[in-house]
């Protein structure tokens, strides 16, 4: 056979085992989750028991942090050649009726092939405070003039291109329930947002208009086994805003956070694990392959989530897909890699998709490593009830209501912050 005929038979069986696991069975029903075993944290592949913090970071930790490189979401590259230049658009010192400082900086990226791509970062810093003060990094799903009805607000660069993916939304404010802004700026928090897209736009289609077309190297219909996908990329992103947020005067930065909701729950939980600038890391309802256990095989699977997004993760992923057992790693060891940073897990009661109890059990495993500091994970293997939040080194919350963020999700962060620093 040809080279080109050998290629084409490749993609045509890549397609047709896509398809399949498009179609391929969800479960909801509790008695129907297989019998599996986590692997534990603590052993290193060699055998070798871990006992010391030392030990975990010096053997363990590096080892584990390769493992959902190679085979979940991708390597991050050490070097990318890419610039990034910021420059403060718009500041007005008298946002949200004189709560708050509004500041829009646009973030030029420039690759070594010369390229260049525009992002919006909008930050609001409180007034009432003159101290520097904690700051949630959280990305937004339509614009950053979809989180509030502010009228200045600089609709999110990516809004022309993701048009072409059919969303019609994007409109002022229409996203506004999920940030509450005014509860955090009251409670001494800052929040910047973006929009993802800015930094990677969400579709294979489209994807190559963002971060990737500045990196000449980067094929994303022809991607090598182990090279980063769309998560990685975003989790790249979420730690640019971090570098521009540390040269932020009025940011304490030993105390920033990172938040993401569902896929970007998943990349906050990514980003969190590689950037150790991000002292706590929230993940709202991020689910399959954030922080629910794989292996439970409830709600999205690896088979469904490998085919219907295959650009968020590198190659290597697929090899899982209706393979739940065979993966050498689950999620609670992803969480496992926050410590001893703040980790903290959120889930919706509706939310059978994201697998809610495998999202708590997937914290409460993680629980050892976190005992090596010294630090207390969730000490209950049941998970609580609605709107019991636990609150310990670590934290978790289940609401009532469907997949979403919410004003109590946002309560529950802040006062899980206070705890844990002041
Ligand atoms: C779903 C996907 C989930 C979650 C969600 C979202 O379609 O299956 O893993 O990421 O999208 O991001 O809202």
């Amino acid at each position: 056979m040809k080279r080109f005929e050998i290629f084409s038979l490749a993609l045509l069986t890549a397609a047709l085992i896509a398809a399949q696991n498009k179609n391929s069975p969800v479960n909801y029903d509790e008695s129907k989750v297989p019998a599996f075993e986590l692997p534990d944290p603590l052993r290193c592949e060699n055998g070798l028991q871990i006992e010391t913090a030392r030990q975990w970071e010096s053997l363990r930790r590096p080892e584990l942090l390769r493992m959902f490189g190679e085979q979940e979401y991708g390597v991050t590259p050490q070097r990318t050649g890419i610039k990034v230049k910021h420059d403060v658009v718009a500041l007005n010192p008298n946002a949200m009726g004189g709560l708050a400082t509004q500041k829009q900086v646009r973030f030029t990226f420039t690759g070594k092939n010369g390229k260049s791509l525009d992002a919006m970062l909008l930050l609001y810093i409180p007034n009432a405070s003159k101290r520097r003060v904690p700051v949630i990094v959280s990305y937004n799903f339509h614009g950053n003039q979809t989180t509030t009805m502010e009228p200045n607000v600089i609709p999110s660069p990516s809004k022309e291109v993701v048009k072409r993916l059919g969303s019609e939304a994007w409109v002022r404010g229409e996203q506004s329930s999920r940030w509450s802004y005014e509860l955090a700026l009251k409670r001494g928090y800052a929040v910047a947002t973006m929009n993802y897209h800015d930094i990677c736009p969400d579709s294979p289609e489209l994807m190559a208009l963002g971060i990737p077309s500045l990196l000449p190297d980067y094929d994303v219909w022809n991607r090598k086994e182990n090279e980063w996908g769309a998560i990685g990329i975003w989790a790249w992103g979420y730690s640019r805003i971090a570098d521009y947020l540390q040269k932020e005067k009025r940011i304490d930065k030993s105390r920033m956070v990172v938040l993401g909701h569902s896929r970007l729950g998943k990349t906050a939980v990514w980003a969190g694990v590689q950037d150790k600038r991000f002292k706590a890391v929230l993940s709202n309802d991020s689910g399959c392959s954030g922080a629910a256990l794989s292996k439970r095989v409830f709600g999205e699977n690896v088979g469904r989530i490998t085919a219907n997004f295959p650009h968020w993760f590198c190659p290597a992923f697929n090899q899982y897909s209706e393979n739940e057992a065979s993966l050498p790693f689950d999620q609670h060891e992803l969480l496992a890699l926050i410590a001893p940073r703040h980790a903290y897990v959120a889930s919706a009661e509706d939310d059978s998709w994201a697998d809610p109890k495998g999202e708590y059990l997937s914290l409460y495993y993680a629980g050892p490593v976190y005992r090596l500091y010294g630090m207390q994970g969730l000490p209950n293997i049941e998970q609580p009830a609605v709107h019991q939040p636990q609150h310990y080194d670590v934290g978790y919350h289940i609401r009532a209501g469907k997949h979403d963020v919410t004003p109590y999700d946002w309560q529950c962060y802040l006062d899980f912050l206070d705890a844990i620093w002041h």
